[in-house]
């Protein structure tokens, strides 16, 4: 069986590529390499470098296989303020054009990214699929835009599309460098940088911070799920709540940071943020396993291991 996955050179596409592979799966990547980096691609994944905007490109790549998975996208909610059209040409019209290539090609299965960005600031906790979609950004009106076309090719045309809503995603190789990188990235990536991270806010908001880990394996589940209702929306997440504050005091009693600096809330800042879990577990059978003290240690050891001087080989 072999998969696509567009953006599978990125952070969330990586480990999902490993795990496919390490289940027997055949994957190709096709992916423009504009976040992603080659050096993410395990051994034995095809990788086109290609556009999602560009349909016969897209097309060509997916001929031959059997279900998809649409990570591709541009990821950063200011990025889709500072450029709207960009941003929708690639996360809106980009998912057009995957579930346009897979119908012409005969495939009814592609998972598609959305994220908890189309709850917008949702009062209601847990948040719970059925809510009315509350978009902030156009990044998150990008995301619900992908669901509905996710919902009308399944009516239109049969197709059993999946879409997932991921939370708070961290874990090794999201890079702290970008300044759109997850806050525990950030954190982590100071810390052992010995500079000084800074707490937006009182520190009280809260995310529901789910392990890399776990979301590659809802990705496979959804990919090989049978028909759980096809067109449907899935939360991925913990179901667990945790505050900015709280994450770096465990990373400073990990890594021995100074207390953090303090700047002012973002604006339009999400206050709290916790996944109703429950469809994923009932129809997809997902449910995550790592806790997060044990995927922030993962995810700092990874870290750690990055800034290790690989040593000479005549040493
Ligand atoms: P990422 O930036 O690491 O991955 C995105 C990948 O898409 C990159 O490899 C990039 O090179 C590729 N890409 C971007 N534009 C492209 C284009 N026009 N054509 C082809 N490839 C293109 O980010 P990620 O965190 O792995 O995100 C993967 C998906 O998950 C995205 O759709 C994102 O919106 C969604 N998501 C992520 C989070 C999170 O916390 N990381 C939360 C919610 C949703
Ligand atoms: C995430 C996504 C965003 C969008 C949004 C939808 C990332 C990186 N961001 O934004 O694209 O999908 O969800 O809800 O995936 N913070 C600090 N110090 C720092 C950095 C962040 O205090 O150095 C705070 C920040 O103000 C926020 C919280 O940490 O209150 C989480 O920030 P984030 O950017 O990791 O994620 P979020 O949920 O704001």
């Amino acid at each position: 069986m072999r998969i696509l996955i567009t953006g599978g050179a990125g952070f969330i596409g990586s480990h999902t590529a490993e795990l496919l592979l390490a289940q027997g799966l055949d994957v190709t990547i096709y992916d423009d390499l504009s976040t992603g980096k080659r050096a993410n691609v395990p051994a034995g994944a095809t990788l086109v470098q290609g556009d999602v905007r560009d349909f016969s490109a897209l097309a060509i790549a997916m001929r031959g296989c059997d279900a998809v998975l649409h990570l591709a996208a541009v990821v950063s909610v200011p990025m889709s303020i500072q450029r709207p059209h960009f941003a929708h040409e690639v996360n809106a019209t980009g998912t057009l054009n995957a579930l346009e290539a897979a119908r012409y090609l005969g495939i009814d299965r592609v998972v598609i990214a959305s994220s908890a960005a189309v709850y917008g600031a949702s009062k209601q906790l847990p948040l719970a699929e059925a809510l009315p979609p509350e978009p902030l950004s156009p990044y998150a009106a990008q995301k619900w835009l992908a669901e509905a076309y996710a919902a009308t090719y399944a009516a239109l045309h049969g197709m059993s599309p999946i879409c997932l809503r991921y939370f708070n995603v961290y874990g090794p190789r999201q890079d702290p460098a970008s300044p759109y990188s997850g806050v525990l990235s950030r954190f982590i990536g100071a810390a052992l940088a010995r500079e000084q991270s800074t707490l937006h806010g009182d520190g009280r908001q809260t995310r529901d911070f789910i392990y890399v880990g776990d979301v590659a394996r809802a990705n496979v589940r959804a990919l090989l799920a049978p028909d759980p209702a096809p067109g449907l929306v899935f939360n991925v997440g913990t179901g667990r709540a945790v505050s900015v504050a709280e994450a770096y005091a465990l990373i400073a009693r990990l890594t021995g940071a100074p207390p953090a600096g303090r700047a002012p809330a973002r604006a339009g800042d999400v206050p709290h943020s916790r996944a109703d879990v429950g469809r994923a577990r009932t129809l997809l059978g997902f449910a995550p396993c790592t806790s997060f003290e044990a995927g922030l240690e993962a995810t700092l050891a990874w870290a750690q291991q990055r800034l290790v001087p690989t040593l000479p080989m005549s040493a």
